[in-house]
């Protein structure tokens, strides 16, 4: 069967860079309660029908292409074949990550296994998946440490674990110098699930961990909005805080609602509001990085509904982006982002605090008309209405 996209203002088209993980839309419908509902999609299939849809690329974990037992000829058969797909499609793979949780080596973890033979595979194994994404040009290079944790705290030192985080990280970075490869690695976080709780468990914890690694320069974040979620916060904020540091590599965009199940719903799905600002943010900053969604459809869906997933997210996105484009020029919207803007005065409103000697003395006799503070409203319901308004299709 053959994926049909709508042609309209919302058509993806490959320069709007949206990516999709082979494990995305190949995800068989296995839940911890039940088997697989959809086979297995072969990569080759997965580019064509994406490239068709208007993707930009593909991003994939070592096994997602070249099975965990697969002779050394097999792999690159499989290589061989997957490249030609991408030459035929003009597809890309800008991201690429290991696999470090399906083996059940990996059970207590793989950089912080307590076994140090663990965390010895574990970096052979991701050295041979850097060396494989850098054939396949990839110049982002994700670290999702999903069995990274405990479900016990007896059974580990949570400080020599990070311990022998930070020192795979930092053996990575230097690997890839060594060899001279443009790849940047950008950490993910997960409050929990696989493990019990997930060490660095957000993108402010990871943000906190990078600058005490060899080349932080090297490292940065791939925010993901179901993982921030589980954790019950804002995922714009730690996005923008990611954004801030220069440090946002790259995004797992999908859909979560708080306190339930790892969901990874269709992006935009559950929460269009939340998922219309963190487009604003991207948009905004005018971010260059992949649109990448990591998430899957529903475990009801068919193949069909597979491919009506994957267009359904970009198609989101781009009516969000559309969405961002009119508020950006509401007259009414702007009027009263202005007068927020405004007070106190065009003068005060455009100074940036900085301290001097002069200006602390000039404060400390400063007297404010406090009355006026503590009384008038700041709008926000208007401004929230005319939000929904325009998000609803109302204005
Ligand atoms: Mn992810």
């Amino acid at each position: 069967m053959s994926p049909k996209a709508t042609q309209d203002a919302y058509t993806p088209r490959p320069e709007h860079r949206f990516t999709f993980g082979l494990w995305t839309v190949g995800n068989p419908g296995r839940d911890p309660f039940g088997d697989p509902v959809r086979p297995p999609l072969a990569p080759v299939h997965i580019v064509r029908q994406l490239a068709q849809l208007g993707a930009y690329g593909v991003n994939l974990h070592d096994n997602d292409l070249v099975p965990r037992d697969a002779s050394p000829a097999e792999r690159d058969r499989i290589v061989r074949e997957f490249k030609q797909a991408l030459a035929d499609t003009g597809m890309r793979v800008p991201m690429a990550t290991t696999n470090l949780f399906s083996d059940p080596a990996f059970r207590d973890g793989a950089f912080t296994s307590n076994d140090p033979r663990v965390r010895a595979y574990a970096l052979q194994k991701t050295m041979a998946a850097i060396d494989l994404a850098v054939e396949l040009g990839a110049t982002t290079y994700v670290c999702w440490g999903g069995r990274e944790g405990v479900e016990t705290n007896a059974a580990k030192d949570p400080r020599a674990a990070l311990g022998w985080y930070r020192d795979a990280v930092n053996f990575l970075c230097e690997y890839v110098r060594s060899q001279r490869y443009d790849l940047r690695f950008a950490l993910e976080a997960k409050p929990n699930e696989p493990r019990g709780d997930i060490f660095l468990p957000t993108t402010g914890h990871m943000l906190a961990f990078i600058y005490t690694l060899d080349h932080p320069d090297m490292v940065g974040v791939n925010p993901e909005v179901a993982h921030e979620r589980m954790a019950g916060l804002d995922f714009s904020h730690g996005v923008a805080q990611a954004l801030d540091a220069g440090k946002l590599f790259h995004i797992d965009l999908n859909g979560q609602q708080p306190g339930r199940f790892d969901q990874d719903l269709r992006f935009g799905s559950d929460d269009p509001k939340a998922a219309f600002f963190l487009v604003k943010l991207l948009e905004d900053a005018r971010w260059p990085g992949m649109r990448h969604f990591d998430s899957h459809a529903y475990r009801t869906e068919d193949e069909d509904g597979v491919w009506a997933f994957a267009a359904g997210s970009m198609r989101t996105y781009l009516i969000l982006k559309e969405k961002v484009e009119r508020f950006n020029h509401d007259a009414e919207i702007q009027q009263l982002l202005a007068e927020l803007r405004d007070r106190g005065g065009e003068g005060r409103a455009a100074a940036r605090v900085q301290f001097t000697s002069d200006r602390a003395r000039a404060l400390k006799a400063e007297t404010f008309d406090l009355t006026a503070l503590r009384t008038r409203g700041y709008a926000y319901e208007r401004l929230d209405q005319l939000t929904m308004e325009l998000l609803l299709g109302a204005r």
